[in-house]
Parts: C-alpha cells; structure tokens; sequence
C-alpha cells in the first residue's frame, strides 16, 4: 500500500495530476483511491472516495463566520485539525482495499509560512500527522 502526496503551489496542476495518475493506475489494473484535501476546490475532474468538504467547505464557510478567501481557508485548516482523527480514519478504511492512496492536497502554503509561530501549530501538526501515516504500512 503506498500514498502518494499531490502537493506544491497554487496552481501547479496537482488535482489534474491526481486525475490523471488516477486513470493511469486503474488502467494498469491497480487499486487506487483518491482523496480531496481541498476544503475550496469547486469543480474536481476525479471522483474522490474521501472528500473533506464532508467535514469543511471554504465557500459555506467563508459565509458562515463572515470571512475572506485567506481568512477562510486558515479557518478551515483548523477545523480539519480539529478533526484530524476522522480524517485519518476514512483514509485508513481505504487502505485496506487499495493498493495506492492519491491525496490531492490545497496549494496554499504560503498563508502558514508566513504566519507566526504558534499560529503555524495547526498546519504543522496535520503535516506531521501526514507525515505519520506516510511511513507507516497500514
Ligand atoms: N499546460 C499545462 N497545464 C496544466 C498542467 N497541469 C495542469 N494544468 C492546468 O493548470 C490549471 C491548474 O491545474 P490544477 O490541477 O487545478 O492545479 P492545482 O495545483 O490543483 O490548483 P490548486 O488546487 O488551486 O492549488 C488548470 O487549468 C489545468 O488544466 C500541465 O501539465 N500543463
Ligand atoms: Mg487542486
């Protein structure tokens, strides 16, 4: 079981990517899932086995508490901090029927580099719960 990790800048091609190497495993005849770290995304062209627009979308969001695009997806980060574990649970529920796990991950990364450090805590803390579930073998 391998995950593969879409990530880098906004804009880069990393949901196309997720699309294509998505088609491209399941004609090679392997079991492959797909899952959406994007809390904004509108349109995907793939469709996900997990989508944490169950948990949090930017756009509802953004209405709800009043917040601008930036202000939003911090929010939402921290939202899908606080439900790291039911995040990491449905992940762990595909693993055990696929044999490569594609997480199409939000370009943004710039909003946390810049942030200071102790509000820099809930990002890092889901990369390194990232980090986590990508070395182990589930
Ligand atoms: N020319 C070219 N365009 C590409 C390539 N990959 C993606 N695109 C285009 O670039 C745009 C952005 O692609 P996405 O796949 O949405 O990029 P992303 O990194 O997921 O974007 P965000 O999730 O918004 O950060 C789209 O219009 C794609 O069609 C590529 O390899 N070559
Ligand atoms: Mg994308």
């Amino acid at each position: 079981m391998s995950f593969v990790f879409l990530i880098g800048p906004a804009g880069s091609g990393k949901t196309t990517m997720t699309k294509t190497l998505l088609e491209y495993l399941r004609e090679s005849g392997e079991k492959v899932s797909a899952v959406n770290l994007d809390p904004g995304v509108v349109y995907l062209p793939y469709r996900p086995d997990y989508d944490v627009r169950e948990i949090v979308e930017l756009r509802e969001l953004m209405l709800r508490e009043k917040l601008g695009p930036n202000g939003g997806l911090l929010r939402a980060h921290e939202i899908m901090l606080a439900n790291i574990d039911k995040i990491v649970k449905r992940i762990r529920e595909l693993a055990l029927t696929s044999s490569f796990i594609l997480i199409d991950t939000p370009g943004q990364l710039e909003l946390f580099a810049l942030k200071e450090l102790g509000e820099l805590r809930p990002s890092t803390e889901m990369r390194t719960h990232i980090e986590i579930y990508k070395h182990r073998k589930i």
